[in-house]
C-alpha cells in the first residue's frame, strides 16, 4: 500500500469523525508533512476531505470505494467491479469491453460522466453527487425477452433506494425512477444479439442515480423535472452501500425463477396505472389514460374517445402531467 492509501484507510475508518493530522502520522510512523502530502494527492484524486483546525481531517460522504461496495456485496463472486473518477459513458466504455470478450457480471462505477447517455441520443447530465454505473450480463435468453432486462433493473433499483435511503420510489414506465413526482433515476440497457440464435449476446445496463443534489444545481434543462435523493450532505458512504444493494438485487431479479413476479411488482410500483398522462407519439402530443401495463411490459392506453390502444415503449415516449 502506498501512503497515500493508507493515509485514506485511517481517514476512512473514521467513519467520517475527524482524526488528526499528528495522529495519523504517529499511527503510519511518517512525518506531518508526508500526511499534508498523502492528504493533497487524496483531494486530487477527487476526494472531499475537510480540514478542521484543532480537529483534523474527516471524509465527506460522497465518495466511492470497490473495497466497500464488495464489502456489501451478498456474493462477492458474482461481480467484477471497476470504479472510474471520470467516463465519457460507463455503458459505452462496457459496451466496448463486451465486444472484446468482457465477462458476465462486470460492472463499471463513475463519479462522472462526461457523455452520459439517456434513449434515442439523449443526453443524461452525470454531475457529481450522482452514481453511474453499468452492469455487463450475458445472460441466455431470448432476443424479445430483453425489455425484462429494463423492467428488472428497475424493480432491483426501487428496492434498493427504498431499503438503503429509506426513501418511497416509483417506477414511470419504462425506465426511469420518480421521487416526488420527479425523476431521481434513469435506466438504459442497451445489447447485441445473434441473428442466427435469435438470441442475446449480451446485455449492458446503465443505471444513473441523483444520490446528491450537483453542487452548481441540476442544468436548467432538467432543474424542472429531475430530483436527488438528498439535497445536500448525502450520509456518510451512502453510494457504495446503495451500489451494493443494487447490485444485490438486480442478482437475485435476474436468478428469479420466472418474469411474472417481477413484473407483477413492476407493476405495483408503477406511478402511472390509472393517471392520465401525455403521450408522444410521432412528434404529436396526445392526452390518454393509462389503463395498465401487461405481461410483456407493454403500455395499455385508453384514448380521449374510448379506444384501448397498446404501445411498446420503441413507440411512445410518456410525461407525467
Ligand atoms: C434515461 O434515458 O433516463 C437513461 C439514463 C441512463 C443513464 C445511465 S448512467 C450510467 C450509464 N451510462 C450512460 O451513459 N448511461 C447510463 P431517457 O429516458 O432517454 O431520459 C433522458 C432524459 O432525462 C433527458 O432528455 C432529460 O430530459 C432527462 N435527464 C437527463 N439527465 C438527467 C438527470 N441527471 N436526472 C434526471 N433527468 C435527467
Amino acid at each position: 500500500m502506498t501512503t497515500k492509501e493508507r493515509v485514506f484507510e485511517l481517514i476512512k475508518i473514521e467513519d467520517g469523525r475527524a482524526i488528526s493530522g499528528e495522529n495519523i502520522a504517529k499511527a503510519l510512523g511518517i512525518s506531518r508533512a508526508a500526511v499534508w502530502k498523502a492528504i493533497n494527492a487524496l483531494r486530487k484524486d477527487g476526494y472531499s476531505i475537510s480540514a478542521v483546525t484543532n480537529k483534523g481531517y474527516s471524509l465527506s460522504g460522497d465518495y466511492i470505494l470497490k473495497s466497500e461496495i464488495e464489502a456489501h456485496l451478498n456474493d462477492k463472486n458474482a461481480f467484477s467491479i471497476t470504479v472510474l473518477k471520470k467516463v465519457d459513458s460507463t455503458n459505452t466504455y462496457l459496451k466496448n469491453a463486451a465486444e472484446k470478450g468482457e465477462i458476465d457480471g462486470s460492472v463499471i462505477i463513475a463519479e462522472t460522466q462526461t457523455a452520459g447517455k439517456g434513449r434515442l441520443g439523449r443526453h443524461f447530465y452525470s454531475e457529481k453527487g450522482g452514481l453511474y454505473m453499468s452492469i455487463l450480463v450475458r445472460p441466455n435468453m431470448p432476443t424479445e425477452r430483453s425489455l425484462f432486462i429494463t423492467t428488472g433493473t428497475a424493480v432491483a433499483v426501487s428496492r434498493a433506494i427504498e431499503k438503503i435511503c429509506e426513501k418511497n420510489v416509483g417506477i414511470k414506465w419504462v425506465n426511469d425512477i420518480f421521487l416526488n413526482g420527479k425523476k431521481v433515476c434513469g435506466i438504459l440497457a442497451e445489447g447485441a444479439s445473434d441473428f442466427e440464435t435469435g438470441r442475446l449476446q449480451y446485455a449492458v445496463v446503465g443505471i444513473g442515480i441523483n444520490v446528491t443534489e450537483p453542487k452548481g444545481k441540476f442544468n436548467k434543462e432538467i432543474a424542472d423535472i429531475a430530483t436527488a435523493i438528498y439535497d445536500k450532505d448525502e450520509p456518510y458512504g451512502i453510494k457504495n452501500r446503495l451500489a451494493a444493494e443494487i447490485l444485490n438485487q438486480f442478482s437475485e431479479i435476474m436468478n428469479a425463477p420466472d418474469d411474472k413476479t417481477v413484473i407483477d411488482e413492476y407493476r405495483a410500483r408503477s406511478i402511472i396505472i390509472g393517471k392520465e398522462v401525455n403521450i408522444i407519439e410521432n412528434g404529436e402530443l396526445k392526452t390518454v389514460t393509462v389503463a395498465d401495463i401487461d405481461d410483456t411490459a407493454a403500455i395499455i392506453l385508453k384514448t380521449d374517445d374510448g379506444n384501448i390502444i397498446k404501445k411498446t415503449s420503441g413507440e411512445i415516449s410518456i410525461k407525467v402531467k
